[in-house]
């Protein structure tokens, strides 16, 4: 469902962080592939006749060196370039990993991957499917009977297809997609008010052709625009006065290719086709000692599961990072004024289905924000206030999939602590209804229109690496205690820890009634005061699945059932619903491997960490909803020996707006 964005805005002017800008050539072994290594990648297809007329790059991604590599380096050491091409044959309906060795320029291996295995979709296949569909008589006639006479206003909107057990035998085997249609009364409309959901167009994604045309009861088209585009919007409110933020010295961060050190915290930024921001080897510095805290962090899968039994709609399922890929997605943030401050940003290339590459400018967005009061108090009696105003470095990428905005930001504290935040925001995806009619999955948002209900479902691998790489994760629940001798008046409670020691006891869900969090901490290494030193995990909002257990979708999209799982660290076992979600027979990923229920204490681990934000939307979601976010935060448990932001200093007394 991409739609390429448009560049019709006016381009802000940002004052730019004068820092290096992103490196032509790999400084570290984890920084992504470059314009130029990736070039050679598709050299290297195209010489070992791996790029035939009929093959398409899926994916082009580097491999990352093995984690001691990194944490252990050996001085003088070279380090390896290797980069994993997923191609789909459309000819031969078969999808194969290739690996390549960018230093020997040599093809390192080739995998098919099992009949039935569909690669994720990509950019391109969108738009082939949408002229695809247009070009169909059927799809002409289709429109015909439901009164719609230019197919040319008609949005089509290709839906991953998935796997629910309840396939046609005619489908068996091919890569489809199943689009959803809404039309537009002017080329600028926004179609999503119009949805023509009385019909799915199943297409054939090796042919590029419409297999058939599912009918469903025709509903006639809703009456009313739902524009949001500039151009539309007649008033606008006058009484917003200008706020600049200005950094006369320049920003607090410095950047050397993709290495940000700001305050005492240090990390590279790393960008992936299927995750878009990636943020490796995070470090804080504490009194000259550089602490390890996280190898790697990034959302890994999403699922967007919707409500609407009915046949047309039991399928909206989207997982837009492993099916689609937030890095093909992403946004390039010249566009827009997503990001105010002395702003850095990252630039990463791109590979399209033909293996041509181009630069993503703009991709990553990294600034400072001032975020309110850090630490304060007053002593009445002495009349002594101290106040400290908190500074955070944000970094961000958005990804436009279709209908729906994803913006991704990780912050990092004075204090120690890290935040990760999703804000989602764009258009609801809608259904219509009869005059008069009502959905019972759904809200009403504007005459005859439906917003389904739904659920955003993320997940987040987190390689935990608290000074040192053995680590193990605690549940503390708190418990009130029964009013009994010890506890007379009823008052006690106390915080209980669990050891989660292996992968089946490490399936958990958040618990507001016992304010339930986790602890990760390295057990070799303890605090002044005798603690193991550690980070605490604390949920955001979050909900469970409102998916039944054995619902069809729950077959792909297993990782949901828990919001919590921990394993064994493996670099194989990277995405939370397996490498190939896209039609998978079976499903994969944590409830597969987790099976085997290794042991998880004191060993390298991976924290997977799955938060919901449950969408009953209000009439307010509409046109364009206004941003709503959930997320998470790690926050130091031990970890220092007293609130780490006591050095920060007072604010300087002139600065314009300290009252
Ligand atoms: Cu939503």
């Amino acid at each position: 469902m991409a739609t390429p964005t448009e560049a019709n805005h006016e381009i802000p002017k940002h004052e730019t962080a004068p820092v290096a800008r992103t490196s032509a050539v790999p400084l570290h072994p984890l920084d992504p592939l470059t314009e130029v290594e990736l070039e050679e990648a598709v050299r290297i297809l195209r010489e070992g006749d791996h790029l035939g007329d009929m093959v398409r790059v899926v994916s082009l991604n580097l491999i990352e060196p093995a984690r001691d590599v990194i944490e252990k380096p050996k001085l003088g050491d070279s380090f390896e370039r290797k980069a994993l091409a997923v191609l789909l044959d459309r000819g031969e309906h078969s999808a194969y990993e290739v690996a390549l060795d960018l230093l020997s320029k040599a093809v390192a291996s080739v995998k098919q991957l099992p009949p039935g295995i569909q690669p994720s979709i990509m950019l391109d296949e969108f738009i082939e499917c949408e002229l695809a569909v247009r070009r169909s008589l059927l799809f002409q006639a289709a429109l015909e009977k439901r009164g719609v006479t230019d197919a040319d206003l008609v949005m089509v909107e290709p839906w991953s297809a998935g796997s629910y057990g309840t396939e046609l035998a005619e489908d068996k085997g091919l890569r489809r997609m199943r689009a959803l249609c809404f039309v537009r009364s002017e080329p600028r409309d926004n179609g999503y008010a119009r949805p023509v959901d009385s019909m799915v167009v199943v297409v054939d994604l090796y042919k590029m052709e419409v297999i058939r045309i599912e009918e469903y009861e025709i509903a006639p088209l809703p009456p009313e625009p739902g524009n949001w585009a500039r151009e539309y919007i007649t008033h606008v409110r006058k009484d917003l006065k200008p706020v600049d933020i200005t950094q006369p010295e320049g920003p607090s961060f410095t950047v050397e290719g993709n290495l940000v050190e700001w305050q005492k915290w240090k990390f590279r930024v790393g960008f992936t086709s299927r995750e878009g921001l990636v943020l490796h080897t995070i470090i804080y510095n504490d009194q000259g000692v550089e602490r390890p805290v996280l190898y790697r962090a990034s959302i890994c899968e999403m699922v967007v599961p919707y409500a609407d039994p009915r046949e047309q709609y039991y399928r909206k399922n989207a997982f837009d990072i492993g099916e689609y890929g937030l890095g093909m997605l992403a946004n390039s943030l010249a566009l827009g004024c997503d990001c105010l401050g002395v702003i850095h940003y990252f630039d990463f290339p791109l590979v399209d289905s033909r293996g041509a590459v181009t630069p993503l400018k703009n991709a990553v967005c990294l600034h400072e924000e001032d975020y309110g009061i850090l630490w304060k108090h007053t002593d009445w009696r002495t009349g002594q206030s101290e106040v400290r105003r908190s500074r955070r470095l944000s970094i961000s990428f958005i990804a436009t999939v279709g209908n729906y905005e994803y913006g991704y930001y990780w912050y990092f504290y004075q204090d120690g602590s890290i935040q990760c935040e999703v804000k989602l925001t764009g258009i609801m995806n809608t259904t219509a209804l009869a005059p008069g009619e009502t959905s019972r999955y759904g809200t009403q948002v504007a005459s005859q229109l439906n917003a389904p209900y739904h659920q955003h479902i993320f997940a987040a691998r987190l390689l935990p690496s608290i000074d040192g790489p053995n680590n193990s994760v605690v549940e503390v629940n708190t418990v009130s205690l029964p009013t009994s001798p010890e506890n007379p008046h009823g008052n006690a409670f106390v915080a209980e820890e669990t050891l989660l020691a292996t992968e089946k006891q490490a399936q958990r869900r958040v618990n507001s009634a016992t304010a339930r969090f986790w602890r990760v901490i390295n057990p070799n290494k303890k605090n002044r005061l005798g603690q193991p030193v550690g980070y605490r995990l604390v949920p955001g909002e979050n909900c469970p699945p409102f998916m039944q257990p054995d619902a069809t979708i729950m077959r792909r999209a297993g990782f949901t059932a828990n919001h919590l799982w921990v394993t064994p660290y493996s670099p194989q076992e990277r995405f939370a619903a397996g490498d190939y979600p896209n039609q998978h027979p079976t499903g994969d990923g944590l409830p597969f491997w987790t099976q085997k229920n290794r042991k998880v204490e004191n060993t390298e681990i991976a924290l997977w960490y799955v938060f919901a934000h449950n969408h009953v939307p209000r009439p307010e979601d509409w046109p364009v909803m206004p941003v709503a976010m959930l997320g998470f935060q790690l926050r130091p448990d031990g970890f220092f020996e007293r609130n780490a932001a006591m050095d920060v200093p007072p604010p300087a007394a002139k600065t314009a707006c300290c009252h």
